[in-house]
């Protein structure tokens, strides 16, 4: 079956949503601006995980035209003042977190720019997937200004502070094998190749047992930022939770009873 519409009466034009199956994809749709982020696209964003369907088990992030996402609208915050850019950037924060800890994991879908706030974006989700032209820049530094939507905080924990200190004084690039190799993508992938690639990651991940879907999501990224003493025990506690439900019983049923699949290469 081909894709469907998704949420097409809540997202503005410069998004569109879609699904296949379990999955939903949601297209940052304007590409003149090279998908540079407007208000509306952020709270349109807000809106489509706030509005996924409950029997969606996964979503690709994805972008029309040849770059994944050039920023922050740099034409929208011309006038700003202090206050008005702390909400701003609180409203990206916001939005961004309801993509990294909402109810289903995302797949990014990266190509051409990924930069500013567009890295920012891509950083929120669970797996990058990044074309061969992808590059990965953090220009701020040239336009006077500084991360705003959660880049300081997710960005070290992906790449470390010292690189993302050299992105943002030096202006850096890094393509896509570059990306790949500091820990911004987990998967590289031909030019053209991404979207499809990035469907069948999903596709897969909506097949997970839906416990260990939210283990990984919700529980690891706070067991592995917590102090260890208090991990281990979320850990043992979240793993319990996971093995108790029918699902886990099931599948490890399948397996000794030789109905599921062994572990094997991809
Ligand atoms: C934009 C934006 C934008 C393009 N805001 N309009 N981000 C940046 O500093 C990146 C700025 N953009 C670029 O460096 C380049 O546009 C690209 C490398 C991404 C693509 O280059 P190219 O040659 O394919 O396109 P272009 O001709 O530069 O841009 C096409 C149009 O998109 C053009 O508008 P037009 O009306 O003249 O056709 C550009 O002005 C427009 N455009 N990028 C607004 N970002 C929460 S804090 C986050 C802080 C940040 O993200 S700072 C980083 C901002």
């Amino acid at each position: 079956m081909g894709p469907q519409p998704l949420l097409v009466d809540v997202l503005p034009d410069t998004l569109a949503g879609s699904r296949r199956g379990p999955v939903a994809v949601l297209t940052l749709n304007r590409p003149a601006k090279r998908n540079a982020l407007c208000d509306e696209m952020i709270l349109g964003i807000e809106r489509f995980f706030a509005e996924l369907p409950d029997d969606v088990g996964a979503v690709v992030l994805a972008a029309a035209g040849e770059h994944f996402c050039a920023g922050l609208d740099l034409g929208e915050m011309a006038e700003r003042d202090a206050l008005a850019g702390v909400r701003h950037s609180r409203m990206w924060h916001r939005v961004f977190e309801s993509i990294e800890f909402g109810r289903v994991p995302v797949v990014a879908a990266l190509k051409g720019a990924v930069v500013g706030g567009g890295l920012e974006l891509a950083a929120a989700a669970h797996v990058r997937v990044a074309e061969r032209s992808t590059f990965y820049a953090l220009p701020e530094g040239q336009r006077g200004i500084f991360v705003g939507g959660g880049g300081a905080v997710r960005l070290p924990r992906l790449i470390g502070v010292a690189r993302m200190t050299d992105l943002m004084l030096t202006g850096r690039r890094y393509d896509a094998d570059e990306g790949s190799a500091v820990g911004l993508s987990q998967y590289v992938v031909e030019v053209g190749a991404g979207l499809e690639f990035a469907l069948g990651l999903a596709d897969q991940i909506a097949g997970n047992a839906a416990q260990t879907n939210f283990a990984v999501i919700q529980a690891l990224p706070r067991i592995a930022e917590a102090a260890p003493r208090e991990g281990y025990l979320m850990e043992a506690m979240m793993a319990a939770i996971a093995q108790d439900t029918d699902d886990a019983k099931q599948r490890m049923r399948d397996f000794l009873e030789g109905r599921a699949a062994k572990v094997t290469d991809r």
